[in-house]
């Protein structure tokens, strides 16, 4: 029957998160309303990246020198484009008091009319480089609760990562699909473009506890510290007769972590020589991953202790990151006591 084409039980992110919300009478609905917003920017930079290429092609970009100006104008664009959409939004929805924005280096500090009791820590576009060869890209965010009563101050959002109250992320890619946990286990949603809304998709996600794909960037491998050059020694040559883990980089973190969620394995952006405190940013980037990794099953670490117990000094400070299936990440934190206790 035509009827049976369509699902009638749509479960939309919206519909899913007031069932989260009625589980808590006290709950004034303000987180409610502050995921509305962030879906609504997922939703703008959703369409916007989609339209990047095409805005390339047909020159939309008004750029005189096609290539060069376009490919560095472009990608600007769509930076400061999603990071300015996701501002106004979150100052708009009234909830929140201080923004931390990769995009931003000064935290943002909502007017007192607008303020809430919501700090949100994003990367707007993580990957953007990536855009002019298609690759996917997304957004990803934190929301912690302001500490107390008191006139918000940076160190509500210098909390460790396990003080979040939710994070996730939004993937552009073939489909645009929205992953999150707000404490309770970890659900994707995927927008339908028809409706304009995100379905559950992806429902309890848990990643498997051991993988077979390990993901790094190899190019970095001559700088590399000892327990991450012998773990992914033993990816490679393994000495227990398993075969050989299969290796996936895609360098850009949104897509790697969500095969890494969907598939299992280990995602590492270890330190090295050049960066001791590797590439990735522990607000927006390192915090939300590992709060996804751990909600699914699975587990965080930064080289010296579980990621989540970070307490971060700057809002962009960096740190090494191992996450991913449990049992994997077991093993590289096994290689870093050893080397802790010689
Ligand atoms: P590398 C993208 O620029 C990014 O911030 C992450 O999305 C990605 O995981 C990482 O950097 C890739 O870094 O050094 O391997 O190119």
């Amino acid at each position: 029957h035509a009827a049976d084409a369509f699902r009638t039980d749509l479960m939309t992110i919206t519909r899913f998160v007031l069932n989260e919300q009625s589980k808590h009478p006290e709950s004034r609905g303000d987180f409610t309303i502050l995921l509305s917003h962030i879906v609504l920017g997922c939703k703008f930079v959703c369409s916007a990246v989609n339209k990047a290429g095409l805005a390339k092609l047909i020159g939309l970009a008004g750029e005189t020198n096609v290539q060069a100006s376009c490919q560095g104008e472009e990608q600007k664009k769509l930076d400061v484009l999603s990071n300015e959409v996701f501002v106004k939004a979150l100052v708009s929805s009234g909830r929140t008091c201080i923004l931390v924005s990769e995009e931003d280096e000064e935290a943002t500090f909502v007017e007192s009319s607008l303020r809430g009791r919501y700090c949100v820590v994003f990367d707007p576009l993580d990957g953007s480089s990536n855009i002019d060869c298609g690759v996917s890209i997304g957004t990803i965010f934190g929301i912690y609760t302001v500490k107390d009563g008191g006139e918000p101050a940076l160190d509500d959002v210098l909390q460790p990562g396990k003080n979040m109250v939710a994070a996730g992320y939004c993937m552009y890619g073939s489909s645009c699909t929205l992953v999150i946990s707000t404490g309770g286990g970890v659900n994707g949603f995927t927008l339908d473009p028809s409706l304009g809304e995100f379905i559950l998709t992806h429902p309890d996600i848990k990643i498997p506890k051991k993988g077979k794909i390990y993901s790094v960037n190899e190019g970095n491998a001559k700088i590399w510290d000892g327990p991450t050059a012998k773990y992914v020694e033993k990816c490679k040559f393994p000495t227990d007769g398993s075969s050989p883990k299969s290796l996936r980089y895609i360098g850009s973190m949104v897509a790697d972590v969500h095969r890494t969620l969907l598939y299992g394995g280990i995602f590492l952006y270890p330190a090295d020589k050049k960066s001791p405190n590797g590439k990735l940013r522990v607000l927006y980037e390192v915090f939300p991953m590992s709060f996804l990794m751990e909600q699914a099953g699975g587990q965080a670490f930064t080289g010296k202790q579980r990621a989540l117990d970070l307490l971060p000094t700057n809002i962009h400070e960096r740190s090494p990151i191992f996450l991913g299936s449990y049992d994997d990440v077991e093993e590289i934190k096994a290689l870093y006591a050893a080397e802790e206790s010689t």
